[in-house]
């Protein structure tokens, strides 16, 4: 049972509506006005506030107001507790976000219905939001690595790039491939040669910025997108990447296994053309960078 915030100004209103909802298995906490309500709901993020509506120092109407504009309690259902000729407030309060609203005299087992539905449909809205995160993640992330998949990549990258088009910045592409990866899965089993994958994504990412987008472009191949950049910092970039990757080997069992990647470098200017000409270029760089006999960088 979740925590009920209780806000009047009359300790019997209270005293009555305590006890009926602690009979109920509520936890309850209470308040004696708008301004200390809306403290303590911001501090003990109850489940739900019933809140009532003449109360000195800050009312009910501007207590509803804070606790919808606050991050912590906007999303918290309120029940506004009403006279019967409280009309204009009560709509007032429903249109500012109220859940719903009740009318002194109390009737607690309708109060206790209400109290119920609202926190139903809370769980509901949880369980909401919850499934679409879950569903951003699995549309974004790529399922081995846990990095950025093609999609999202080219998502979030053309957004920095929009950006740098607007404050005219240069940023760059590389496109990271393993070296003769076939190899190790041949030697090792496809099993290793996943594991082999998560360890330089890992590698990589030790390397890169946090303002650096990451993604998993393909089977062994990586791209990264860096915004703000020039070529020769990011040909730097890339060389560090490369050594990184060389020299922390995966570790198999006994066996350490070295990793090598070729990569290929290409620089976008503003107000030229779009990133995917730049990806393009940098996938040719990367080509040229396996011809020259990889683990190397080419740009
Ligand atoms: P190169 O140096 O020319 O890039 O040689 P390579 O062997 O890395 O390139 P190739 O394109 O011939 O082979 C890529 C290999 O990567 C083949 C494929 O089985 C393997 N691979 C792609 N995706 C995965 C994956 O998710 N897991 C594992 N274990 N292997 C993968
Ligand atoms: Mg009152
Ligand atoms: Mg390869
Ligand atoms: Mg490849």
């Amino acid at each position: 049972m979740g925590t009920i915030l209780i806000v009047d100004d009359i300790p019997d209103n209270i005293k009555l509506l305590l006890f009926e909802l602690e009979d109920d298995g509520y936890r309850v906490i209470t308040a004696t006005n708008g301004r200390e309500g809306v403290d303590s709901a911001i501090e003990n993020d109850p489940e739900l506030i019933l809140l009532d509506l003449h109360m000195p120092v800050l009312n009910g109407i501007e207590a509803l107001k804070e606790l919808k504009a606050h991050s912590k309690t906007h999303d918290t259902p309120v029940i506004i507790i009403s006279a019967n000729d409280d009309i204009e407030d009560i709509i007032k309060a429903l249109d500012l976000g109220a859940h719903d609203y009740v009318s002194k005299p109390l009737v607690y087992p309708v109060l206790a219905a209400r109290i119920r539905s609202a926190l139903r449909i809370q769980e509901q809205k949880h369980a909401l939001a919850t499934a679409n995160d879950e569903l951003i993640r699995l549309a974004t992330q790529d399922p081995l690595t846990g990095i950025n998949n093609r999609r999202s990549f080219f998502d979030l990258s053309e957004r920095e790039i929009s950006r740098a088009e607007r404050l005219n910045l240069p940023s760059c592409a590389l496109m990271m491939d393993i070296d003769h990866f076939k190899r190790l899965n041949d030697n090792y089993g496809h099993n290793v040669g996943d594991n082999a994958l998560i360890h330089v994504t890992e590698t990589i990412q030790h390397c890169i910025r946090p303002s650096d987008i990451f993604g998993r472009y393909g089977g062994e191949e990586f791209v990264l997108c860096c915004p703000d950049t020039n070529l020769s910092v990011a040909t730097s970039i890339g060389e560090r990447i490369r050594h990184s990757v060389e020299h922390t080997p995966y570790q198999h069992e006994q066996t350490p296994i070295t990793i090598t990647l070729s990569i290929g470098i290409a620089l976008w200017m503003p107000h030229t053309h779009g990133f995917e000409e730049t990806l393009k270029d940098a996938d040719t760089a990367l080509y040229a960078a396996k011809r020259k006999g990889r683990n190397c960088c080419h740009t």
